[in-house]
């Protein structure tokens, strides 16, 4: 965990690193999304989580207002991979929004692990990393969340 101490740093002139938490436009399930805000929280990131089945648009929307250092998707209905792609394009059709790193994460698809074109697709459409259900899935995510404060602060 201290490699994150950055996103925690409170001195004078230096923000936190912002999280937008979202769920997708079909997905209702919630707790995942309680999960990731409190894991970041505790991580030291200001979080703003949406909440569950978000339109694309109001998605793109919140991210134009909020700028903030990280989008972080959330599905575990199995539609994930169709919404999230859909989603991810939305965002990097606005040029604002082109650098925004975007991963999203949970149980994607139907019928246990995604495909690899569906993996692609995801990728291909915008998001930074996938991270589907595993038991790597939050070490790994954690890994790149080390990353991001030398970004968000520079
Ligand atoms: C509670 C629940 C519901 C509740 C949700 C209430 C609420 N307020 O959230 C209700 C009853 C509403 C519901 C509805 C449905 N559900 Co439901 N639900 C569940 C259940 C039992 C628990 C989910 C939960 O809260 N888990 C606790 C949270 C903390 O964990 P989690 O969701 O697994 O998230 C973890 C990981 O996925 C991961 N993660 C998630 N997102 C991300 C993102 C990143 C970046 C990372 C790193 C990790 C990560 O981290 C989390 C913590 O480990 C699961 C089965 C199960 N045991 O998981 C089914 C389940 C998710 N539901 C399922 C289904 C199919 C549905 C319905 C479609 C059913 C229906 N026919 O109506 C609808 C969905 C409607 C919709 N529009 O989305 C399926 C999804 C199957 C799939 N993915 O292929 C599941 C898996 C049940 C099953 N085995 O079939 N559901």
């Amino acid at each position: 965990m201290s490699e994150l101490t950055t996103a925690r740093d409170d001195t004078p002139g230096r923000r936190r690193a912002t999280v937008v938490v979202s769920g997708v436009a079909s997905d209702a399930h919630t707790w995942n999304l309680v999960f990731l805000e409190l894991l970041l929280s505790e991580l030291g990131f200001d979080v703003a989580n949406l909440g569950a089945c978000v339109p694309d648009e109001l998605l793109v929307r919140e991210c134009l207002e909020r700028r903030p250092d990280l989008l972080v998707l959330s599905s575990v209905n199995g539609h994930g991979h169709i919404d999230g792609a859909r989603a991810a394009r939305a965002l990097r059709d606005r040029s604002a929004l082109a650098a925004l790193p975007v991963v999203i994460g949970g149980k994607l698809g139907v019928a246990g692990s995604l495909t690899a074109a569906q993996r692609d697709e995801l990728l291909a459409a915008g998001c930074d990393a996938v991270y589907e259900d595993s038991v790597d899935a939050i070490t790994a995510f954690r890994s790149f969340l080390s990353a991001l404060p030398s970004r968000a602060f520079r």
